[in-house]
């Protein structure tokens, strides 16, 4: 997979070459460019930004960097098969595990990473013309710009990549995927068993893996009904759970 990002802040962007995307470079699996979105503005300030039409507070991203970005980037009617442009907008479609295993199966994202107020609409209008185009907020909070909600949506993307993680089982077994999908994760404990005063739970020592399994399952419908009720209601396992007052 092939990833390019093209933002005001490149520095933003170096953790990709760190901890686990990092390791995806190196082994071919990824290949990943950031563009410094001035070296597309071509007047003496470097200007990317500009008032907005209507009035109003703040500033505009211009399209025509952009517009010269996709265009040298190869992104296009031809070199656009396959290839999703991601804008990062507190405005967009949130971001989940569905959107993250739809984008894994791609050949190659663009993340447009906003700043400012947003970026002039005929951008994404242009790039719907000669690519898949996604808006995408990572949650209900506003951050200064894209960039951020960028590295996070690679993170959950190139995990999902065949021949990524060490253990696949480790994929299937999460909160958001696979057998108990919906739920949120059980406590984990390890060694010590006792630790400044504070016990493991005797039942992850009794060796009785049903009991393990039927405690670690009642700790998940605790947890969602208490921290994510909304989950709960969109699961099967909801029927099956009451909040008891006081436990
Ligand atoms: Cl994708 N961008 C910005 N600027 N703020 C956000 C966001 C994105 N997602 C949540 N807040």
């Amino acid at each position: 997979m092939r990833l390019d990002y093209l933002t005001i802040f490149p520095d933003y962007l170096a953790p990709l070459s760190l901890s686990l995307p990092g390791k995806a470079i190196r082994s071919g699996l990824l290949e990943v460019h950031v563009h410094d979105l001035r070296a597309w503005a071509h007047d003496r300030h470097r200007t990317v930004d500009d008032t907005p039409y209507g009035g109003g507070a703040g500033m505009v991203m211009k399209p025509e960097p952009f517009g010269e970005a996709f265009a040298d980037l190869g992104i296009g009617p031809d070199g656009g098969a396959r290839t999703t442009v991601v804008f990062t907008t507190p405005s967009g479609e949130p971001f989940t595990q569905q959107l993250a295993t739809e984008l894994a199966t791609g050949e190659r994202i663009v993340f447009a990473c906003g700043r400012y107020e947003g970026i002039d609409q005929r951008v994404l209008d242009h790039a719907g013309t000669i690519a898949e185009v996604r808006e995408i907020s990572i949650g209900d909070y506003v951050l200064n710009g894209g960039e951020v909600a960028a590295l996070a949506i690679t993170e959950a993307v190139v995990r999902l990549l065949p021949g990524f993680m060490g253990n696949a089982a480790s994929l299937v077994e999460e909160s958001h995927s696979g057998e108990g999908a919906g739920l949120l994760e059980y406590p984990v404990y390890t060694k010590p068993a006792s630790w400044q005063g504070y016990d493991v739970p005797a039942v992850l020592l009794s060796g009785d893996h049903g009991r393990i399994a039927a405690w670690r399952h009642e700790q998940r419908l605790r947890r969602t009904a208490e921290r994510r009720p909304d989950l709960l209601h969109a699961s099967a396992a909801g029927t099956e759970w009451k909040v008891v007052p006081g436990t």
